[in-house]
């Protein structure tokens, strides 16, 4: 019962407060020594050497990346935290994830849990474990196994195609992702829906030094049956592919691709994934490994002619002639006839790249929706959902792009998202039911947004504006519109802008944000080319040929005419990123804030001074002190009256005839509530700390409320 719970929690906390000389705290909210940033430190780096990678903050979960598994993901850990109140066991991913799917439970409502960290930092595995928690304490049938198994293999199958070794992380999510998990009435997992955002095409035709194609082209070449590679011309040796070995380092040792291999290939089955998907489906994959080969000699008359015939047109399915044809020329509108005009051999480059990129772009987008027709819940009853949020962490490499642009500003609105649903909505409540308060400053990251993404005159803006002038705009002028426009900003700066000492710093075709996690320089070159993102509508003409079901369903003859302008890269982007905050905001927030304990991906290693910086950024002592300095507990006055509190006072017993707010008012005094314990808004009360609570569930005890105390504990203890 809720009293006995209580007293487990209570008990919980004592024994973390008897041993937190060696294990630290679990809970920043509950003790007054840790509100200073050293503090704060010290205790993250004591949990962490004792492999305790979770602490609260309050329903927050911080988690640092052990970088070495540990033994606290087993069926048995998962059995221990379901069904069990949050403070009752030590901080565990499971505690937060069974705390929502509990909390939906009894609220029937839609929750999502948006897990954030920079690149590295443990962010999809959280999301793994969750799912994982979900699938395993569900109910279970023999049709809602089928889901869950499908729900679990469908993340293998994504990180094949979507996911790559660079050089922050060996597993490194190139994609967004959003997933719903269904539940019906009785909590069982019933369905599923996936949204992937921004896939990081251009690392198909290029990789870095030290990074990695995406994962899928290796376990192909190094895990694919005998048979099979025979079949789709493929030699076993990734060094004889020029998509593969730009990087470097086809082999890593963290990564089994043969063995990662065989469970993509289990798990596509268990997708349903038909024999002819999964054949043409490799088609694909091998096509653009033997294009990434197709080499250009320059004819007679200068233009471009393959120069090594590839045969990949079997495995496309289009005839030779005509995928030579196209892969070397261009059509041009003529009034009444096809004209076409020959590439050079640096055009048919460009193109066949962008071919490459458009192709495999477009099967991954076949393979969300794919999964998701796999993953779809016929039944129209209501159901209610927990999205889960995993999407690339903020990124900083020696030399950054386009790419690195986009990600970091989607990191960017995930933080705005973060303080507007958490410092901002928090302290705005105190103003609006006037409770006296003393604001807790913060960084809020809206004006980095706003010149990224401002109608007009943001970045953006002006990159779009530049490609809407072909032939007269390029890069550089690009930078110089931005530092036309943007000079005197906080967070932006240039070459030109700097001042003596930061020029130092800076070439001439870079430009820097100072963005919430950090200073980002950007190298201008390729900006306008990737946010086009141009593909020859000839190309296109070509593709649509194919006998390749695959290639058909991706280059449809119903894709709008390439006369209108198609939007770009980073537009698309913007607005996707819109969409998905309208997502969020209609749900009920929980977060899981992820921290990269070294740079160098090794295990028992604490940097102090990356870990400072990361918990600065993410704003987790702001975070805190707002849940120390505020009311961990808040209820409307007829609610916490009405549906809870009424039999403790025998004025408000059985019947109250004032207002709700009188009859509180006349409820705490009789509990004896101290002043600074609790605060009379225009709406609601507003207790200070939960032990006030406790005492008043003590003199509940023999009510029958109870039960229902249960359910709220669990959103008041924070
Ligand atoms: V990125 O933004 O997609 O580049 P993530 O997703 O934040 O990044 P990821 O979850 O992929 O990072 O974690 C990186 C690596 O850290 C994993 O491949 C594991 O080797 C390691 N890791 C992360 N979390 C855990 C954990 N809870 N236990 C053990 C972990 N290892
Ligand atoms: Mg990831």
């Amino acid at each position: 019962n809720s009293l006995s719970r209580c007293n487990r929690i209570l008990r919980n906390m004592e024994a973390s407060l008897t041993a937190r000389d060696r294990v630290g705290i679990q809970d920043f909210v509950l003790l007054d020594a840790y509100t200073s940033e050293s503090a704060f430190l010290d205790n993250l780096r004591k949990r962490f050497h004792e492999n305790l990678i979770y602490t609260y903050i309050g329903t927050l979960l911080v988690s640092v990346n052990p970088y070495k598994d540990l033994d606290i993901y087993s069926k048995k850990q998962m059995d221990t935290y379901m069904g069990v109140n949050f403070f009752e066991l030590p901080p565990h991913i499971y505690a937060l994830a069974d705390n929502v799917f509990r909390t939906m439970q009894s609220e029937f409502n839609n929750h999502f849990i948006l897990i954030s960290g920079e690149s590295g930092s443990g962010k999809t595995e959280a999301s793994k474990k969750i799912l994982q928690f979900y699938a395993v304490s569900c109910p279970s049938t023999k049709l809602l196994n089928n889901v869950r198994d499908r729900l679990l293999l469908s993340n293998p199958v994504l990180e094949a195609f979507g996911n790559a070794k660079t050089l922050r992380n060996d597993n490194s999510s190139r994609f967004g992702k959003y997933m719903d998990i269904q539940f019906d009435h009785q909590g069982g997992a019933v369905g599923g829906h996936i949204l992937s955002y921004l896939l990081e095409k251009s690392r198909v035709v290029h990789q870095n030094h030290g990074e990695r194609n995406f994962h899928i082209f290796y376990q192909l070449v190094e895990g694919g049956e005998e048979d099979l590679l025979r079949w789709l011309g493929l030699e076993r040796n990734c060094k004889h592919y020029s998509y593969l070995v730009q990087g470097d380092c086809a082999k890593v040792s963290s990564i089994n691709d043969k063995s990662d291999w065989k469970t993509v290939r289990k798990a596509l089955s268990v997708i349903e994934f038909s024999e002819s998907d999964i054949e043409h489906l490799f088609g694909i994959i091998a096509s653009v490994l033997h294009m990434g080969n197709i080499k250009f000699d320059t004819d007679s008359r200068g233009y471009a002619a393959l120069s090594n015939n590839q045969e990949m047109h079997w495995l496309l399915g289009i005839p030779n002639q005509v995928l030579q044809h196209g892969l070397t020329h261009r059509k041009i509108e003529a009034k009444t006839e096809e004209v076409f005009s020959p590439f050079s051999v640096d055009h048919a480059v460009f193109a066949r790249d962008a071919l490459a990129k458009a192709i495999y772009g477009r099967t991954f987008n076949w393979l969300v929706s794919k999964i998701n027709e796999s993953l779809a819940n016929k039944d129209s009853s209501r159901k209610t959902v927990i999205g889960l949020l995993d999407i690339y962490g903020f990124e900083v490499f020696s030399v950054n792009s386009f790419e690195q642009f986009c990600i970091n500003y989607c990191n960017e609105k995930l933080q705005q998202l973060f303080i507007q649903l958490t410092l901002k909505s928090e302290q705005e409540e105190y103003e609006v039911e006037g409770i006296e308060w003393e604001p807790v400053p913060y960084f809020n990251n809206k004006i980095i947004c706003d010149l990224v993404e401002e109608k007009f005159r943001g970045i953006i803006s002006l990159l779009d504006e530049e490609c809407l002038r072909p032939g007269e705009a390029t890069d550089l002028t690009f930078l110089e519109k931005m530092e036309e426009k943007m000079g005197g900003h906080p967070h932006f700066v240039t070459h030109k802008l700097a001042d003596q000492k930061t020029r130092k710093t800076l070439e001439r075709g870079d430009f820097r944000l100072l963005h919430y996690a950090g200073e980002v320089t950007y190298c201008v070159v390729g900006f306008l080319d990737k946010n086009n993102d141009l593909l020859y509508r000839y190309g296109k003409e070509v593709m649509r040929q194919s006998k390749n079901a695959i290639i058909r369903h991706c280059f449809p003859y119903s894709e709008p005419d390439t006369k209108k302008r198609p939007e770009t890269v980073v537009t698309q982007f913007k607005n996707s990123l819109l969409g998905l905050a309208e997502i969020l905001m209609s749900k009920e927030p929980w977060y899981v804030r992820c921290i990269k304990p070294n740079e160098a991906k090794q295990p028992a290693h604490f940097d102090d001074v990356l870990v400072r910086h990361q918990m600065k950024y993410l704003g987790l002592m702001e975070h805190l002190r707002v849940r120390r300095a505020g009311f961990a507990y808040r209820r409307k006055y007829d609610i916490f009256l009405q549906r809870w509190y009424k039999p403790l006072c025998p004025d408000t017993w059985p019947n109250w005839k004032g207002t709700a707010a009188e009859g509180v008012q006349r409820l705490v005094k009789h509990l004896g509530y101290k002043s600074d314990e609790y605060k009379m808004g225009r709406t609601k009360i507003f207790i200070r700390h939960p032990r006030t609570l406790f005492a008043t569930e003590d003199s509940l005890q023999v009510c029958k409320h109870q039960l229902a105390f249960t359910n709220e504990f669990l959103h008041c203890v924070i």
